[in-house]
């Protein structure tokens, strides 16, 4: 059967409501299942605005948004949220246990299947740490664990939903180096069939995505592999070099 997740964006242009200028212009790229498709540019370029797009947080001003061919501004909400999984950029975990967190998006979530999410998203060794385990107390936030366990059980419950669809905004960041190469690989061995989207900071994060987006001032300003960009992006070489 075909694999389901090829996200389309065509022409799409976008501003905030109030605002007078667009934050995106003319955006166009395609996204196809099993191939990692990265974004990055400095802060403000319109990255998180971007992935917002997709699961309809805000819909575009003119252009189409499609998933498999099918605009999503005709899907049901319920359809877009079981087929795409967004880690926010400041990923928000809610007061109760870990378990009740990480089964938000999928209630009927197997055990075994938080564990293996668990374990891709290097979090089980935290979660282990404790004898409450799954039953550990989450705070309102989830300001009682550190930032990058925060977004180490947000990539976690995104895994739980098995989506079409990843989108990860950012979600690296709060990470040392070798736990993010350590959760990239395991994410990559986990979500083969599945369309990755990546924004990111790190060149080093996404160095080995099949197509790397330079937004900048909400445009694609060069796209690529980071071999191909480093020969021809001067936006990519200064990202580099900061
Ligand atoms: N913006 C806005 N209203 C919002 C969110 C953003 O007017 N609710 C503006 C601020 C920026 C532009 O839109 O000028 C793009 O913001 P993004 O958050 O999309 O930018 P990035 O995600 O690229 O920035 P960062 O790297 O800091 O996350
Ligand atoms: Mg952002």
């Amino acid at each position: 059967a075909e694999k389901k997740g090829r996200v389309e964006f065509r022409d799409v242009t976008f501003k905030y409501p109030g605002a007078e200028a667009p934050v995106l212009s003319n955006i166009s790229f395609t996204a196809e299942p099993g191939k990692t498709l990265a974004i990055i540019g400095s802060t403000g370029a319109g990255k998180t605005t971007l992935v917002s797009l997709l699961p309809r947080l805000y819909d575009v001003a003119s252009g189409d948004v499609l998933l498999d061919g099918v605009p999503v501004t005709k899907m049901d909400a319920s359809e877009i949220t079981s087929r795409v999984s967004a880690v926010p950029q400041k990923p928000y975990l809610f007061s109760g246990t870990i378990e009740h967190n990480l089964r938000f998006g999928k209630p009927e979530a197997t055990d075994e299947e938080l564990w293996d999410a668990l374990e891709t998203a290097q979090a089980k060794g935290f979660v282990e740490e404790k004898s409450s385990g799954l039953n550990r107390r989450i705070a309102q936030g989830g300001t009682n664990v550190s930032g990058g366990q925060r977004q180490r059980l947000s990539i976690a419950r995104a895994l739980v939903t098995k989506p079409n669809v990843y989108l990860f905004d950012d979600s690296f960041s709060a990470l040392d180096v070798a736990t993010d190469a350590r959760l990239r690989k395991a994410l990559k061995a986990k979500t083969r069939d599945a369309t990755v989207i990546i924004v990111a900071q790190r060149v080093s994060t996404i160095a080995d995505a099949d197509e790397i987006l330079v937004l900048d001032n909400g445009r694609i300003v060069d796209r690529g592999t980071h071999d191909e960009l480093l020969e021809t992006s001067p936006t990519y070489q200064e990202i580099v070099e900061s």
